[in-house]
């Protein structure tokens, strides 16, 4: 073999997965047979910790790690930052679990884990493994945040939604309720009126996945009865009950059908939820809040869960920004991450464009939020992000060496 012409050319690298470090190894002739061990040896994160107790502080300092990993502990209150390679860290998930701290145990195993896979349900199937899904926007309303949007008679918007097929969409979101801010909710029967026919006439024609956004159990049972596979619910949850009509409440709705059920994170309702939004740590709130209604959820039998941090949902310009950025977290929750970020009033705030004018911005930030993990982009531009999805993807797999 003859030597480089530049002789070192010395680079970090940038790997990200497993098959990152797989294809590195092979390239200088040393392919490995246990791709994933080299991986979590070689691969460091850092995990923080929060509201820990003295004891587990302790328990945590004292507790043997696997002496050839740089293990580092910051922190003097009650959160910790704790540094080492993934295997150490998966050494102390174990440690915890025998050590009378199986629930800690295994939330630190479901972070290090958090890759989703592949969902079937009924006829239906979600396979996370083949890149992130675009879920289009198809607003049944007369009022939504983004005109163009706006779909209030079935014709138009069952033309919308076959273009959304022929460009790629994976799933399209139906609603009838706009959630902008300071807007009234919409009456029960009037939602389903709403919704119902377009659901119908899609499914029809077509075996592309449905979702319905609502917050009501009684328009998620028609929407179901209609076609729709998935629950969208932006209020996650948290008024969860039957509406006492003989109609299951939302959790126990996805429970019976085993339809997949989106948790969105919002503080307040739309009517009033700009109105003073404050965090001191939004994203240690979100996730903590999410992670209460996931357990929720599971404990009311749901079985497939996707998260969403509910951008643009009782946020200020920074709250958005940091969830965007730190979007990631979410994945230690152990479900499919979906956000929706699409010509929302945030991106107005940064680039100063109107929501007409906020394409490019938005493509950019799926695609920020697709790096970071998102399973599921909810988008008006379905063609635009179906784009960006195949470039990711391509670039993601591409074999370099
Ligand atoms: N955003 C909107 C509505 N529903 N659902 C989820 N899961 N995540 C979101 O970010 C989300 C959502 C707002 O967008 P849009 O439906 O276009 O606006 P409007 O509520 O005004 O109809």
């Amino acid at each position: 073999m003859s030597l480089p012409a530049h002789p070192h050319n010395a680079h970090l690298l940038d790997l990200r997965t497993p098959a990152d470090l797989a294809g590195e190894l092979a390239a200088v002739g040393f392919p490995a047979r246990e791709p994933i061990a080299e991986w979590e040896q070689v691969s460091h994160a850092v995990l923080r910790l929060e509201g820990v107790r003295p004891a587990v502080r302790s328990r945590l300092e004292s507790l043997a790690v696997n002496p050839e990993s740089p293990v580092r502990l910051y922190g003097g209150g009650p959160n910790l930052l704790r540094s080492a390679s993934r295997r150490a860290l998966r050494g102390l998930a174990k440690a915890l679990s025998a050590g009378g701290r199986p629930a800690a145990g295994a939330e630190l195993e479901r972070c290090l884990d958090a890759a989703p896979g592949q969902w079937r349900w009924g006829r239906r199937t979600l396979d996370f493994r083949s890149g992130a899904k675009v879920m289009g926007v198809l607003n049944c309303t007369p009022d939504s945040f983004y005109p163009a949007s706006r779909l209030p008679e079935p014709g138009p918007a069952l033309e919308a939604a076959r273009a959304m097929i022929a460009a790629g969409a994976h799933i399209l979101d139906v609603g009838g309720e706009s959630s902008r801010p300071g807007s009234d909710p919409v009456p029960v029967a009037e939602e389903i009126r709403r919704v119902v026919p377009l659901l119908e006439a899609i499914r029809r024609e077509s075996d592309v996945l449905l979702s319905i956004d609502t917050r009501k159990p009684e328009v998620a049972q028609a929407a179901l009865e209609a076609g729709a596979d998935i629950l969208n619910d932006i209020s996650a949850l948290r008024a969860d009950r039957s509406p006492g009509d003989g109609t299951p409440g939302m959790a126990a709705l996805a429970a019976r059908r085993g339809a997949p059920l989106v948790l969105m994170h919002m503080r307040g309702e739309p009517k009033t939820m700009q109105a003073e939004p404050r965090y001191e740590d939004v994203v240690s709130e979100v996730l903590g809040e999410l992670s209460e209604m996931v357990e929720f959820a599971f404990a009311a039998g749901v079985e497939r869960l996707i998260v969403d941090p509910g951008i643009g949902f009782g946020k200020r310009l920074a709250d958005n920004l940091c969830l965007l950025k730190n979007l990631a977290v979410l994945r230690c929750l152990g479900c499919p991450v979906l956000v929706g970020l699409s010509r929302k009033s945030f991106l107005g705030a940064v680039t100063g464009a109107p929501v007409e004018d906020r394409l490019p911005a938005s493509i950019a930030a799926d695609t920020l939020a697709i790096l970071s993990g998102a399973d599921i982009v909810r988008v008006h531009d379905v063609r635009e992000a179906v784009q960006t999805v195949r470039l990711l993807l391509a670039v993601r797999g591409a074999s370099c060496r």
